[in-house]
């Protein structure tokens, strides 16, 4: 991608999602209408969709020629990565939205022909905006992360990764991750994926298992880890398709390979 054209879009990208995280903030208090989707824990209320047409409706007005990937059914079917595309989750972490009211995030990423070129991650309530872009670094807000190459052995480690993982799960043996989690020096469920990518990318977790993320979950954070050297794939260790749901696991790299084939692999259903 051009680099004028990715400044552009940069710049665009953050003045609407500062604009967005402003009209949450300024509509915190209101009722929500809560309603559910796949199941009864799987929430979507009014603002998500508000925020996604605000986005929705600035994309297609300044660049109609770009293809919109994002949650709430606003955007494209999209069914290839070619072109630029943006890919976009207006609340992610909505339970914590509905429930709490803070510990959500506006995850906006933009890749072109597959390769991720933008990633912002904003902390709405925190006031807090991560940012990147490709070979330029990343930042939480004003301040350049620094890159991730110091050696970090998994008994110091942080984890983010819910409790569905120590539970009987389809994908790896319960006791392999309890053996996980009794080896690391603590494990935490933020229920925000984009927040959890972005705290791998500042260095207050080492690692992020998730069982099921959708592009949206991850397309800003793959760039932001990216950036400052951290490593994401599924829990095989495969890269990510954007085009469909995955697991995921975007660590720093020195605990990336050992979680897969220490814990992982020996556990894999
Ligand atoms: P969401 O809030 O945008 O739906 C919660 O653990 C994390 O997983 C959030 O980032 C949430 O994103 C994501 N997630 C993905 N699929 C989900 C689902 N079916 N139900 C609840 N959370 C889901
Ligand atoms: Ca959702
Ligand atoms: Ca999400
Ligand atoms: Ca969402």
């Amino acid at each position: 991608m051009d680099i004028d054209m990715r400044e552009e879009l940069f710049h665009q990208a953050k003045t609407w999602v500062k604009e967005a995280g402003e009209i949450i903030r300024n509509r915190i208090k209101d009722p929500l209408t809560i309603d559910t989707k796949s199941d009864a824990k799987d929430l979507v209320t009014q603002m998500d969709r508000a925020i996604e047409y605000f986005f929705v409706k600035r994309i297609k007005e300044a660049y109609p020629s770009h293809q919109l990937l994002s949650e709430e059914g606003y955007g494209d079917d999209v069914t290839t990565l070619d072109g630029t595309v943006w890919i976009i989750d207006p609340i992610d972490g909505t339970m914590n939205f509905v429930q709490q009211k803070r510990n959500f995030a506006i995850s906006v990423g933009v890749f072109h022909d597959g390769i991720g070129e933008i990633g912002l991650i904003y902390n709405v309530i925190d006031d807090v905006l991560y940012t990147a872009q490709r070979n330029n670094g990343a930042f939480k807000n004003d301040q350049k992360l620094p890159t991730l190459n110091e050696q970090v052995s998994l008994d110091k480690s942080v984890l983010g990764l819910n409790h569905f993982w120590l539970c009987e799960n389809r994908l790896v043996d319960e006791k392999v991750m309890q053996k996980l989690v009794k080896k690391v020096r603590g494990a935490r469920a933020y229920g925000s994926a984009a927040l959890e990518f972005a705290f791998v990318a500042e260095g207050t977790l080492e690692g992020y298992l998730a069982m099921g993320l959708a592009p949206w979950d991850v397309a800003a954070g793959m760039v932001i880890v990216n950036e400052v050297g951290g490593v994401t794939s599924n829990i095989d260790g495969i890269s990510l398709n954007l085009l469909q749901k995955d697991t995921v696991l975007t660590c720093h790299p020195a605990v990336h390979q050992k979680i897969i084939t220490e814990y992982i692999q020996k556990g894999r259903k």
